[in-house]
């Protein structure tokens, strides 16, 4: 980004009226259109010359931009202003004529947004200053290294594949930030996307402490603001402009086995019958790239994978589904007919000569799809269609940064990259494909397009149906299309701690559905990694252990019983968490909101909150405060404001506080804030079985809480036509010691059978008495009725749906 000369456009030269909610401007030489949005957005384009760029929102798959009716009006000195007040958010826009600025306030005339020193350079590319204030933290750009705070940082977004080294850029940037800035007003938060599908550059507060410097390496500005106050708010209108996680699949929370090596079908067969025989929860098994005939794409070797349809079909009886990897790259192979067919449909990426683009890859000489032509992307699709047939259930996109090289030296299965990949001279179509433009233009976009290709023929070849699509790299609003993983890390300690600040700011930056390889993919994880990696990583969003063939064998028990108890221990928590979990991913579809959350998300208002970066809240309601160390049998964390009840001893906690707890190697520390209600089951072996007790809601008294318990089936979608269920729930706090628990009336069209319910009230010491729906209760495990052991008060009997409410009254 540096070389490149910037002219400013600092003088608004006249205006006009653009639609509701929106103005165009004259900048002298260049153009630009400010738009806002019902809910607040702001968004600004800007380019040099007479007119600005076609607009890409519809061709890279942005939501609709939903107008706002106020008008933009002239103030005296020549600059404008827009009063926008509904009722998604009121903001206020101005304009200051000379030098331009744009500037963005909230109801209570906080600052939001200070933008000013638009530049433009000869190729396009775009510059803007926002003003930051010394006092504020920022958090997003997607998959990064480092810490979770990104102030003082030169942020570079080129997706690539970074080679194991410990470097940024890695495979998926997302230009987006979330600014968290304490003012005298409180806490106020606030979003910034710069929509740049070149690599683009943030300079975080790095050269000039009260500035980020943005450039978008081509196509001019556009970059749209999302006002706070709170971070929930900022995610809500992001993903409101980018799009959200749909609703995955109840299977694909299960947890993924996967190895780079599992080279026929025999591995496979043996890997799913030890996880069944062991009791190792695990819903997925991947086949990485050994299982093709040559690295040819959407093929099965023959010899070592005769049978997929058998073995699909096998894997589906003991409740697993498979997941199969493509990349991008298509093996040059005249005599191969999805080479031959993409040639004739001139689906490949060609060099400005006009010959076709190669790059090596696994198969060696390979060709690359065009992803930004909407027929290239069908025709993709379409390729799929083999794998379907022999009954795999969701697709791994790898290599799609693109990654790849130009020389190679191949010894064996090794294979040494020499030379870099070459680039330079490839051209793709433009997203709206008005034309060809150089690769760079448009590189960031290669992983997110070929996903949309994906989900979208999984969408269409099975109607109804949910997609799984996991992706390596991507852009702002991959999370439509698909989860996403963080590459290749290592089985080592510091890549563990790490890979929290690295999924939290993937899902702050929209990404809910993340995870990073358990056990680490390169190098040899020691027993005690495994263990501590299993216990943080059965908590992420996507949860996957996977390896590569140079590292010894990772699978639950290849660490001994000691390590495969504690494996097993972790993925039944999250088999137990299901119900919850499952919560998180609806309550994101319908908001944005992240489901692994930093302290702050929850608690905005604490400055110590902010600076945690080696603790995560899973949800509302649970922070976990995993073991990173080697050797260490307690931790140290952080507990924000309020009361905290230790999920496994029920140890009361009131915060804002810092402790040290053990973590014998078999425990990892985890709270649960009070005021919750965590739905729960009984642990499964994979999401298809039922469980023995389908709902034992977990209450954490100590404040009032409110939570919902979301239910479907688990795989289609007919819950968009209302075949789901919510429940409400609540907590109350009353007289006397009182507590009152309510599981409201279901709302929905879901037909549930009437179903034992288990309400565990922990931190309870024995009651009084126990009502249900105002009739006393019996004490004794026989429903309905109670029990009063351990501390823990539990409450069994028959779910409904109708509504039902408990009242524990205390001992006097
Ligand atoms: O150049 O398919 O990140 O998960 O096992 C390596 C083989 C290619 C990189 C992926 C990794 C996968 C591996 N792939």
């Amino acid at each position: 980004m540096q070389g490149r000369r910037y002219a400013a456009a600092a003088r608004l030269g006249g205006w006009r009226a653009a639609g509701p909610g929106a103005a165009q401007l004259d900048l002298g030489g260049a153009l630009a259109e400010i738009a806002v949005a019902e809910d607040g957005s702001v968004r600004l384009r800007a380019a040099p010359g007479m007119a600005l760029p076609a607009d890409p929102s519809e061709a890279v798959g942005r939501l609709p931009w939903r107008a706002a009716p106020a008008a933009f009006r002239e103030r005296e000195d020549g600059g404008l202003r827009l009063d926008q007040d509904g009722p998604e958010g009121a903001v206020r826009v101005e304009v200051d004529p000379a030098p331009f600025a744009l500037r963005v306030r909230d109801r209570r005339g906080a600052s939001l947004a200070e933008l000013g020193e638009l530049a433009f350079a000869a190729d396009g590319a775009g510059r803007i200053r926002l003003a930051v204030s010394a006092s504020e933290r920022f958090f997003g750009f997607g998959e990064r290294h480092g810490p979770l705070d990104r102030r003082g940082r030169r942020e570079w977004l080129r997706n690539r594949d970074p080679a194991l080294r410990s470097r940024d850029p890695m495979y998926l940037g997302i230009p987006f930030f979330l600014r968290l800035a304490r003012g005298p007003g409180g806490i106020c938060a606030s979003g910034v996307l710069l929509d740049a599908f070149a690599p683009s550059h943030f300079d975080v507060a790095a050269s000039d402490a009260d500035a980020v410097v943005m450039e978008s390496g081509g196509g001019g500005i556009d970059l749209c603001v999302f006002p706070g106050p709170r971070p929930a708010d900022v995610l809500r209108r992001f993903t409101a402009r980018v799009g959200r996680t749909p609703r995955p699949p109840r299977w694909a929370l299960g947890h993924h086995q996967s190895r780079w090596g599992y080279g026929d079908e025999r591995a496979i067969r043996r890997i799913a019958s030890e996880l069944r025989a062991r009791r190792i929860p695990t819903d997925v098994l991947h086949l990485d790239i050994d299982h093709m005939r040559g690295y040819r794409v959407f093929s099965f070797d023959p010899k070592r994978f005769p049978d997929p349809k058998g073995l699909f079909a096998d894997l589906a009886q003991q409740g697993f589904r498979a997941v199969v990897i493509v990349d991008p790259g298509v093996k040059v192979d005249p005599e191969w007919s999805v080479y031959r067919d993409g040639e004739q449909a001139d689906a490949f990426c060609r060099c400005e000569d006009g010959r076709p683009y190669r790059l090596r890859v696994w198969p060696g000489e390979s060709a690359l799809p065009d992803f930004n032509r909407a027929a290239v992307r069908e025709w993709w699709g379409e390729q799929h269609r083999p794998l379907l047939d022999a009954g795999v259930s969701g697709i791994w996109n790898d290599m799609n940064e693109p990654a790849g090289w130009s020389r190679d030296l191949r010894v064996g299965r090794v294979m040494l990259p020499i030379r870099g990949q070459d680039t330079s001279r490839m051209l793709q179509s433009d997203p709206c494909e008005r034309g060809r433009v150089a690769h760079e233009q448009v590189r960031n976009l290669y992983g997110l397009q070929e996903c949309r290709a994906t989900r979208a023929f999984l969408e269409s070849a099975n109607p109804g149906r949910r997609p799984f699509v996991l992706s390596r790299s991507g852009h702002a609003g991959i999370q439509r299309y698909a989860a996403v993983w963080t590459g290749d890390n290592r089985s080592r300690w510091p890549d563990l701690r790490e890979s929290i600040p690295m999924l939290l700011g993937l899902s702050l930056s929209g990404a809910a559905f993340c995870g990073a390889d358990i056990g680490g993919f390169a190098l040899s994880c020691s027993p005690e990694l495994y263990a501590r990696w299993i216990q943080l990583g059965a908590l992420q969003p996507f949860a996957r252990t996977h390896s590569m063939w140079l590292s010894r064998a990772q699978e639950p028990w290849s660490f001994g019983p000691r390590v495969e108890a504690i494996a097993r221990q972790a993925l039944c928590l999250r088999m137990r968490l299901m119900p919850y979990l499952y919560g998180l991913f609806c309550e994101s579809e319908a908001s944005g909101s992240p489901v692994w959350r930093p302290l702050f998300y929850e608690f905005p208002e604490d400055p110590d909150a902010a600076a945690v970066e080696d603790q995560l809240m899973l949800g509302p309601a649970l922070l976990v405060a995993p073991v990173l160390e080697r050797g260490a049998r307690e931790r140290e964390l952080y507990l924000p404001p309020g009361v905290w009840i230790g999920w496994d001893d029920d140890a009361r906690w009131v915060g804002p506080r810092r402790i040290r707890v053990a973590a014998a190697l078999e425990r990892t520390p985890i709270f649960a804030r009070a005021g919750s209600l965590v739905a729960t089951q009984s642990p499964v072996a994979h999401a298809g079985e039922a469980p023995e007790e389908p709902c034992v809601l977990e209450v954490f008294p100590g404040a009032d809480g409110a939570a919902e318990l979301w239910e479907d089936d688990g795989e289609s979608t007919a819950y968009r036509e209302g075949a789901a269920a919510r429940t409400p729930l609540r907590l109350w706090h009353r007289a006397g010691g009182r507590l009152r628990v309510e599981l409201g009336r279901r709302e929905g069209d879901l037909e549930l059978a009437e179903r034992a319910v288990r309400v565990v009230v922990h931190a309870c010491p024995a009651p009084r008495s126990v009502t249900l729906d105002g009739e006393r209760l019996r004490e004794g495990s026989a429903a309905p009725g109670y029990t009063a052991e351990e501390g823990r008060v539990q409450v069994r009997f028959a779910d409904t749906g109708g509504g039902h409410s408990i009242e524990v009254d205390p001992a006097p």
